[in-house]
């Protein structure tokens, strides 16, 4: 499927261990407020595994479906193809961008999380349709990275990147505006909304803090 870079701009992602909310409540009070997009990632302390994980997967697809929101699987191009996901999602550990080509052909789109100049290049390179670029503030939902900064996501443009670029790392409501002005099409975010008191009113804010730091851009 051919990429929409607007498609990008609200990026949810959680799996059950981000949060103490329904997975299926949860994600239709994120598209209730406005995201455009989320991703599937089921990982760490008691996740669900096997076929459980996959009957979520599912579940989780077709309320994604039928909200017209893209749905990206995190890490695994097998499960992708099986709930016909819109995309999968990789990172630097996991297979490479061009052995999860051979595999998914054009069915699926394919995301890559980037830390450097030098690893956006080569996601760009192999052919990736978006990447992921942080951790761009401290995070406590991956620590152990030291966060790039927004002025990182300037640099990429600066340095030639066409790619769509989502920012993702500790990214709020309030920051969201400043990231995407620097260069950003999208924000993506598991805390700010899968821990909200108000999940609905937390990813409305998000989203629209979002599309004003869009601005108007040419083309
Ligand atoms: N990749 C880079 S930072 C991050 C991932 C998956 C975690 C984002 O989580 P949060 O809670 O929005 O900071
Ligand atoms: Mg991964």
């Amino acid at each position: 499927m051919v990429l929409d870079r607007k498609a990008l701009l609200s990026y949810f992602i959680f799996g059950t261990p981000d949060t103490k909310y329904d997975p299926i409540w949860l994600l239709e009070q994120a598209i209730e407020g406005g995201i455009t997009a989320y991703q599937f990632r089921e990982k760490g302390p008691g996740a669900l595994t096997g076929e459980e994980r996959l009957a979520l997967a599912r579940r989780l697809r077709a309320v994604a479906r039928r909200h017209g929101v893209l749905f990206f699987v995190d890490d695994d191009p097998d499960l992708a193809l099986e709930v016909e996901a819109d995309g999968v999602h990789i990172g630097q550990e996991d297979e490479s961008i061009e052995r999860v080509r051979q595999r998914v052909g054009t069915k699926l789109l394919i995301g890559v999380s980037t830390t450097t100049l030098e690893q956006a290049k080569r996601a760009e390179a192999a052919g990736a349709d978006y990447i992921g670029a942080g951790p761009i503030f401290p995070t406590q939902t991956k620590p152990g990275k030291p966060p790039v900064g927004p002025e990182h996501v300037a640099r990429l443009r600066e340095a030639g990147i066409a790619l769509p670029i989502v920012a993702i790392g500790g990214i709020t409501p309030e920051n969201a505006e400043g990231v995407m002005r620097h260069g950003a099409d999208g924000v993506a975010y598991i805390s700010a909304v899968a821990r909200a008191d108000e999940p609905k009113k937390a990813a409305r804010a998000i989203t629209r803090a979002a599309e004003a730091g869009l601005g108007p851009r040419g083309g």
